[in-house]
């Protein structure tokens, strides 16, 4: 048997054995959930549920929000899925380990809505779609692009929108290239420290400081109506991205920066790629490659909000190694990331029907 379908075969393992879990305020109040004594974290409002474990981050199958792990796309608003590949990396590795330690983190994170205003999980249906895009050899990267496009090209085909947590930053390849499938040619919102504006040369030395360069030289996404943000470090720009320099947004108020974004988008669909490593090191330390200088948690989270209105028809949220942060606080912040990349694309979703 090859490993590719011995590791095909723990992923199918892995999916069937969370198949059962259920979704963090899903469910209406029920007797049985009021009766069984659960206090809410919190001390506010939290949606019912019909175990305690529900309600306690470190108790149950940590899918992403507890959301229900399958790969059946009928009915679903945005699917959440995992690549947990990190052989692209120019420093240090570690990102395979992201997308299971941003599922628990999401627990804890989860609990919480606040600042956004509504629980989007009452009003839509969300689906931990599980990993996809493993694999181990010298076509691993090839295999991982492949796989996370004939997967995104599934979830962009049913109507759903989807978040995918990575992996490093060589993931978007395939799933940008699905999204423009779907909706045309895109903008790319990339938050980051680094422009991953350098050449692949024909495809031929793929890395996580390629894609930009690449999806844009190919057509995937418009340069010229793309924005790169809290940039802090040099790369060639060939293709013309918008580039807004960490130097320049955290001098300005965050609605500022986002109204910037704004502006450059346009009306395009926008496919946004958050790489952990544009937060700086004191909000984010467990990443391959940080660079000090960056924004607070507050300052991007306000920023993200500031992007309301958008048509956002994916995201990820890539480079969170968990391993160099013994504190956890990276994938804290990525847990609140994430969150508002899952309200970005329920907005644009809400949006869709107001209009239908
Ligand atoms: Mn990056």
């Amino acid at each position: 048997m090859k490993i590719r379908s011995i590791s095909k075969f723990l992923a199918i393992s892995a999916l069937a054995t969370g198949a059962a879990v259920g979704t963090i305020g899903a469910a209406p109040a029920t007797a049985a959930g009021q009766a069984s004594g659960a206090i809410p974290l919190s001390g506010g409002k939290l949606p019912p549920s019909k175990t305690t474990g529900d309600y306690l981050a470190y108790a149950g199958i940590p899918t992403f929000w507890r959301a229900q792990s399958t790969q059946n796309l009928v009915g679903v608003d945005i699917a959440v899925m995992g690549v947990p590949y990190d052989i692209g990396v120019t420093n240090r590795s570690g990102a395979r380990l992201g997308p299971r330690a941003v599922r628990e983190a999401s627990l804890h994170v989860g609990n919480f809505q606040h600042p956004w205003k509504h629980n989007i999980t009452e009003s839509l249906k969300i689906i931990d779609y599980g990993d996809v895009g493993m694999g181990v050899g010298g076509d691993a990267t090839k295999n991982m692009i492949d796989e996370t496009y004939k997967h995104a090209k599934k979830v962009f085909s049913s109507g759903a929108k989807l978040f995918t947590i990575g992996g490093d930053h060589t993931i978007p390849y395939g799933l940008v290239r699905a999204a423009k499938e779907t909706y045309g040619q895109v903008a790319l919102i990339h938050f980051d420290s680094h422009q991953d504006s350098m050449t692949s040369n024909g495809g031929k030395e793929i890395f996580h400081g390629s894609f930009a360069h690449d999806l844009a030289e190919e057509g995937t996404v418009n340069a010229r109506k793309s924005a790169q943000v809290f940039i802090r470090t040099d790369m060639p720009n060939e293709l013309g991205y918008n580039i807004i320099y960490a130097h320049d947004a955290l001098y300005q108020k965050p609605d500022q920066v986002a109204k910037q974004i704004r502006n450059i988008v346009g009306e395009m669909p926008v496919y946004i790629t958050f790489d952990i490593d544009a937060l700086d090191p004191a909000s984010a330390p467990g990443t391959g490659t940080p660079v000090p200088g960056g924004p607070s948690t507050f300052q991007a989270s306000e920023v993200l909000r500031g992007l309301v209105g958008l048509n956002v028809v994916g995201a990820d949220l890539v480079e969170v190694a968990p391993m160099y942060d013994p504190s956890g606080v990276t994938t804290l912040s990525a847990a609140a990331v994430a969150r508002d990349l899952m309200y970005l694309l329920a907005d644009s979703i809400e949006k869709a029907n107001d209009r239908n």
